[in-house]
């Protein structure tokens, strides 16, 4: 259009009139169209009528706790609100805590090579813990009865892998010390953690058991709903009255339970896996399911 105002100058005077005036109508009605096409552009644009609500969105991963942890958590708000307080103890050990004090006689197979890691150390006989029952020693020595306390950490044995079988596992320990403490107390405290844990259908059964440090001692093994197999998941028992004497506690005066569960077990009732090691092989198609 500008090129044709540009010839339009060179034209007459007679030419221009008639030109002029056709030349004025081409210009607006160019003008018009590049003017609404512009801002029906610009709608478009913003506009969102062509939104397709139907494709997939952009999902950002968020990570998870890991179920272990989950677990962890869940059983300290059960014991809690059955009076339970939260304390830890120190993972590298020494033999006195994870052995003699817990009434393990000198040549007791467990602190054979097989099954406890030990730590070089040219004074003392370090190892680490493969149970948390020191913790209930530790306690028993800072604490004044009545004591009523769970003991969460991680343990390490020297163990054959299996299904139901690691070498690093987490327990949660148990002891409750006070006068006249019974072992009907116990059964009912673990019953109540199984039911509260899985459902009021859950199986159970009390199998006789020994520990050096309890005396009786009982194994509770669960079956669930999803599962024709039973699974052993805590070791507990009257304390020992040796032990009570180690924590500097009288025995004649006092009485007490003791409880030590295996996490990862629990875990896996809880989730229906049927190998334990699954819990450990950072597959994110398996832990983020939980
Ligand atoms: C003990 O470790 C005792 N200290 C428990 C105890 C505490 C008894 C207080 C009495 C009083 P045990 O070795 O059975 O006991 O282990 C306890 C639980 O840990 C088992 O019931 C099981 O659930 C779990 N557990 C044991 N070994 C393994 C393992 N290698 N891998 C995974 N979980 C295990």
């Amino acid at each position: 259009i500008q090129q044709l105002f540009n010839l339009f100058k060179e034209l007459s005077t007679d030419k221009k009139r008639e030109v002029g005036k056709e030349l004025n109508v081409l210009s607006k009605y160019a003008e018009e169209v590049y003017r609404s096409t512009k801002i029906e552009l610009e709608e478009m644009a913003t506009s969102s009528s062509d939104l397709d609500l139907t494709l997939p969105g952009i999902q950002d991963f968020i990570g998870s706790e890991h179920s272990v942890r989950q677990t962890i958590k869940q059983m300290i708000e059960i014991f809690k609100k059955m009076g339970f307080s939260v304390a830890e103890g120190p993972e590298v050990e020494d033999e006195y805590h994870n052995f003699d004090a817990l009434n393990f006689p000198p040549n007791h197979p467990a602190r054979d090579m097989q099954d406890t890691f030990f730590i070089e150390n040219k004074f003392d006989t370090v190892v680490l813990r493969t149970h948390t029952s020191p913790v209930q020693i530790r306690m028993m020595e800072n604490v004044k009865p009545p004591i009523r306390a769970i003991m969460p950490g991680r343990v390490y044995r020297n163990e054959t892998l299996d299904s139901t079988h690691l070498a690093e596992f987490h327990q949660i320990e148990g002891l409750y010390i006070d006068k006249n403490v019974t072992m009907a107390e116990l059964k009912a405290t673990m019953m109540h953690f199984a039911r509260v844990m899985y459902g009021e259908d859950i199986e159970f059964r009390f199998r006789a058991s020994f520990f050096p440090f309890t005396e009786p001692s009982a194994e509770l093994d669960i079956r669930t709903k999803y599962s024709n197999k039973w699974m052993e998941i805590v070791g507990c028992g009257m304390v020992h009255p040796n032990v009570l004497k180690a924590g500097g506690i009288d025995p004649e005066e006092y009485s007490g339970y003791a409880f030590g569960f295996g996490v990862e077990r629990i875990t896996m009732a809880k989730t229906q896996l049927d190998d334990i090691r699954k819990l450990y092989e950072n597959d994110v198609r398996v832990l983020s399911q939980f």
